[in-house]
């Protein structure tokens, strides 16, 4: 990234307003939860319903005492608290818009976001080209509430809408040469004025390696506190791997490409001593120029230590085994 610091984040000051629109976003939220409830992972707690009973067929017991609706958490959601969705809209990183983490708020949302089509191919049996919405519509739609840890040092707690990556992957089926999967960005100079300057390689590009896309933390976000997502968050569709630096969720995808190589990732070519290819969060691993052993979390004041993959090592060190992660970082 650029050398200058990141400017300070807006002030934590919850003021009433906010603090009423937040409830009203809570709200929003338990609703999509209730429309959704078997496929957001958690369920939800009815009338003493217990986790471990199927929910179809089910009898309440004679003694179940009843319960608030209380949207359980999914598996992989944090507990801590949410940034605000006034932060996490406002304070954002699209170079297409601007270097500035205000600009893409003023920015983008000039950019068409529909009708937009998704190009599926490479290394797979069925490649396809969809509509964004067809896409979307042809999967049950999950809340992940994930960490974020952008490379800069700062973080953010965010409840994402989505679709994890890898069944989208399996509907295309992979060939047995398939080893990586790249993503582009869109490339529109006129809507994305930032494209204009050689700031960055464009259009923007990143890549996984195909297990750690297969991994269900893995998603495809379509929407961010039970909305569709902002322009500036990256809509129609941006990728969300919250064990690796935020630079790896690359936004506005218009190509998906099963390939045989490593990609190229546009952070790693604008300096590849700064940006690997694997970016997992590693407060072992120090940018060249600033630590990377704690970071500001965006809202609150003070610094926390970074986690090692950002507090997902549970659900992926695994697929490092062997590796060595200051050499592959
Ligand atoms: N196309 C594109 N994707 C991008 C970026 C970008 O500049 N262009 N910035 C990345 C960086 S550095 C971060 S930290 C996250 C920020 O996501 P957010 O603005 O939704 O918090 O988006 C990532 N995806
Ligand atoms: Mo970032």
């Amino acid at each position: 990234m650029r050398d200058k610091l990141p400017p300070e984040p807006p002030g934590s000051e919850v003021t009433p307003e906010k603090l009423y629109l937040r409830r009203r976003e809570l709200i929003k939220n338990a609703g999509l939860f209730a429309g959704t409830a078997a496929v957001v992972g958690g369920g939800l707690y009815l009338l003493g319903l217990k986790r471990t009973q199927p929910m179809d067929g089910f009898v309440p017991d004679a003694g179940a005492v009843a319960q608030p609706v209380v949207p359980a958490r999914g598996a992989f959601d944090t507990a801590e608290p949410r940034t605000s969705y006034e932060d996490i809209t406002t304070y954002n990183n699209f170079y297409e818009f601007g270097l500035d983490k205000n600009d893409p708020a003023r920015r983008a949302h000039t950019l068409k976001t529909r009708p937009w089509t998704v190009v599926v191919d490479g290394e797979v049996h069925q490649p396809r080209t969809v509509d964004v919405d067809q896409l979307i519509s042809s999967f049950p739609l999950e809340e992940r509430v994930y960490r974020m840890r952008c490379v800069e040092a700062w973080s953010m707690v965010i409840p994402w809408l989505g679709i994890p990556l890898g069944k989208l992957l399996e509907q295309v089926q992979p060939t047995s040469f398939a080893k990586y999967v790249a993503f582009t960005t869109l490339e529109d100079p006129e809507q994305m004025p930032g494209q204009k300057s050689p700031v960055l390689d464009w259009p923007y590009v990143e890549g996984l390696r195909l297990d750690e896309a297969l991994h269900p933390l893995t998603l495809l976000a379509t929407g961010l506190y039970g909305k569709q997502l902002p322009a500036q968050n990256g809509a129609p569709l941006r990728l969300v791997v919250p064990w690796k630096y935020g630079f790896k969720g690359i936004k506005s995808i218009v190509r998906i490409t099963l390939t045989r190589e490593q990609p190229r990732t546009t952070w790693n070519l604008a300096n590849g001593r700064e940006y690997g290819f694997y970016a997992n969060v590693n407060p072992e691993v120090d940018h060249p120029r600033w630590s990377q052993a704690s970071e500001r979390r965006i809202g609150d004041s003070g610094r926390r230590p970074t986690l090692p993959f950002n507090g997902y090592a549970e659900q992926v060190a695994d697929l490092y085994r062997g590796m060595d992660l200051k050499r592959d970082f």
